[in-house]
């Protein structure tokens, strides 16, 4: 990557923490970071000890690339960390999980009856014939059981594998195959913009395609039978599947009779977790590998310090349990610290625009943890819908998943915080299994659009082309800015341990690239005062006439024009430049496409960054291609733009979008 990659898009806003803030923040002295550089498994391992252990550990790390180990000798449970020690004395009063329903049913469950339901469950499981060692997929919706679930396997030592509740049968089928489950835990269906997604028939499909390994369905009725009433509204038609005996059964026949005793496995430090697949743009997906005492450590510390997570807090994170965002801060990370995780069943727009301010109103949530692919939704919708809610109650906001343009983390902070909440956006990935980059909001100074600096006790290193490396462990970096790829030198405990039964595939995927450190695929750039700035996968920035520019900061550029809601950029292949800049760009809603405005995009761009990321094309469009998590597919949008047979679309949210795109900018160009 070439030089100029930090002299373009310029961000001089900077957001202290407030006193108020600092005065109660968990982090709030600056001098964490030094203490955690100058040894970070001490630091780790003090991080540990706050965990419960039935044998503590005698090692802290051992680290031979690609593989750390993490607190050997040590055994524990994750299901008695995030339930067990918080289900004692008055704490097992204290709700662990406030649900609501996308009909707007809700439910509060507490910390003791959380024990008693998973180990219900965990009862179940074993009669099913599930031990320790097994694993068990997961297919369900956004209901507390997927909670219960993921730690009923944990406390049996056997490992979960959750799918995303949106991918079809031959992906269900293919990781089902590829972790050799024995059970899958699934529900008849669940609520998603007032219909119902017909989980069932999609396991009976999977089932059908064959996956040997399977012995039973246990199934969690959820939306009942058409015409079954859920807070007044009712189930419309869906398909429900076919039951086979023997091999199906009813949670409620099994799980309500089991025993609410059931002791905690005791496993050791690097036992397997789970497993959660990792779709990557090419190629199968990749099962990635969690073990128990250094993923909690990793979950549980990051929960307490960049959430600033406290005893009354209500923390929202509205991921899906089906990625990793919501095993490590809705489950494990939160529960490990005994909070309280609000979670929310459905779509964001059911009934209306408003829904999630209507959730944070009601239930008073004091944490939002979501992405920047939604918020530039709402933003797209309008203020009128958070503005008609009292969000009063929040208190800190959080972003992760794609870099935030910094007009969309303003609008967050203003519209959303009120201008009062601390933003943390969050740098982190399946792989890495906490969060790695991060303000701590009782320190950092923020700046709209970057992730700051690397949590303590990690360390992150820019690398470039020309084999430049610059080593990032705290807030006081100083020297040139540079810019280039992600790369991460040092072991961490909630790093994963591997692919599921490929130790070639993970070598080659992220060890190759750079001897003994692992590539992340990011590019990142650090500025003169040693902020980070996340600028997206390495493969989409783009080579415009011998420089390299970031899509994000062209995109950034693009949203930061009133018109703009959100954009995609990519780079088109040019005979004279190389590459050229095309963008897709979708408007806020009350904006038409008008004469003369795509030549006003393209000034705005030239007048942001330069004129050397002036782009030659601009396409408005109703919609992006984007992944079922929400990051958007360049990719495919190069497809198009280069006239290209599409690539591979099975990841995608809503396959008919990137046809429709191509349909429209072909007769556009035709
Ligand atoms: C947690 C999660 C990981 C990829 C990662 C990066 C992108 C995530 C980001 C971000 C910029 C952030 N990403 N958070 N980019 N700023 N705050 O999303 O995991 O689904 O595995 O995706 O997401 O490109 O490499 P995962």
């Amino acid at each position: 990557m070439s030089e100029t990659i930090q002299t373009l898009l310029q961000e001089s806003r900077t957001f202290p923490p407030s006193p108020e803030f600092i005065a109660q923040a968990n982090a709030n002295d600056p001098k964490i970071y030094q203490d955690a550089a100058a040894d970070p498994e001490a630091f780790w391992a003090d991080w540990a000890r706050k965990l419960d252990w039935f044998e503590p550990f005698d090692t802290i790390c051992e680290y031979t690339p690609p593989y750390a180990k993490w607190f050997l000798g040590g055994k524990l449970n994750a299901s008695y960390n995030c339930v067990d020690r918080h289900a004692l004395g008055d704490r097992r009063n204290k709700p662990a999980i406030i649900w609501e329903g996308e009909p707007g049913d809700s439910r509060t469950i507490t910390y003791g009856e959380l024990k008693d339901e998973v180990s219900r469950l965990a009862n179940a499981l074993k009669a099913l014939g599930v031990g320790k060692g097994d694993r068990v997929s997961v297919y369900m919706p956004m209901v507390p059981e997927l909670a219960m679930t993921l730690l009923a396997c944990a406390r049996i030592g056997a490992a979960h594998s959750v799918v995303f509740g949106g991918f079809s049968a031959d992906s269900l089928e293919e990781r089902t195959n590829d972790a050799q489950c024995k059970v899958i835990v699934t529900a008849d269906g669940g609520w998603r913009r007032g219909g119902i997604v017909p989980l069932k028939s999609i396991v009976d499909e999977a089932l059908d395609l064959g996956c040997p390994s399977v012995t039973n369905v246990l199934v969690l009725k959820r939306a009942g039978k058409p015409g079954d009433l859920t807070n007044g509204v009712k189930t419309p038609a869906y398909n429900e599947g076919k039951w086979v005996e023997g091999r199906d059964i009813w949670w409620h026949d099994l799980v309500a009779s089991q025993s609410t005793d059931c002791p905690c496995e005791p496993m050791d430090s690097e036992d397997l977790l789970f497993v959660l697949y990792t779709s990557g743009s090419t190629g199968k997906p990749k099962g990635i590998t969690h073990t128990t005492g250094g993923y909690l450590t990793g979950t549980m510390a990051t929960s307490k310090l960049v959430f600033d997570l406290k005893e009354d807090d209500i923390h929202f994170c509205t991921a899906d349990i089906g990625w990793v965002t919501g095993h490590s801060y809705i489950v494990y990370g939160p529960m490990a610290n005994g909070a309280t995780v609000l979670m929310y069943e459905g779509a964001p727009d059911t009934p209306d625009k408003d829904r999630f301010w209507r959730i944070i109103e009601k239930h008073k949530a004091t944490i939002l943890y979501t992405a920047p692919t939604a918020i530039r939704a709402f933003m797209k919708w309008g203020t009128e819908y958070p503005d008609r809610c009292d969000l009063s109650s929040l208190r800190l906001l959080g972003s992760v998943g794609e870099p935030i343009n910094p007009e969309a983390w303003i609008w967050y902070q203003e519209v959303i915080g009120k201008g009062k909440c601390p933003v943390v956006d969050t740098w982190w990935q399946t792989e890495t299994g906490a969060i790695m980059v991060t303000p701590l909001p009782g320190i950092t100074a923020t700046k709209p659009g970057s992730a700051t600096q690397p949590f303590p006790g990690i360390s992150v290193s820019v690398f470039t082309e020309q084999g430049g490396k610059t080593e990032v462990t705290g807030p006081d970096v100083t020297g040139t800015p540079t810019g280039g790829f992600l790369v991460l030198t040092k072991p961490w405990p909630s790093m994963t341990r591997g692919i599921f039964n490929d130790p070639t595939r993970f070598q080659k995927t992220y060890w190759s690239r750079f001897e003994n450190a692992y590539f992340a695929g990011d590019g990142i750039k650090l500025d003169e005062e040693g902020y980070l700035w996340l600028l997206g996968r390495v493969d989409d920035i783009m080579l415009v006439a011998g420089h390299n520019i970031s899509t994000m900061e062209v995109e950034s550029a693009l949203v930061d024009h009133h018109a703009v809601a959100e954009a995609a950029v990519i780079g088109k292949t040019h005979d004279i430049k190389g590459q050229a800049i095309a963008a897709f760009v979708i408007l806020r809603s009350g904006h038409e496409n008008h004469e003369g405005l795509v030549d006003e995009l393209k000034k705005h761009v030239a007048h942001k960054i330069g004129a050397l990321a002036r782009p030659d094309d601009i396409f408005i469009s109703a919609e992006l291609p984007k992944t079922r998590s929400g990051k958007i597919m360049r990719r495919l949008l190069r497809d198009v733009a280069e006239g290209r047979a599409l690539g591979d679309t099975t990841t995608l949210a809503d396959p008919t979008v990137v046809h429709l795109l191509r349909d429209k900018y072909e007769a556009s160009e035709g």
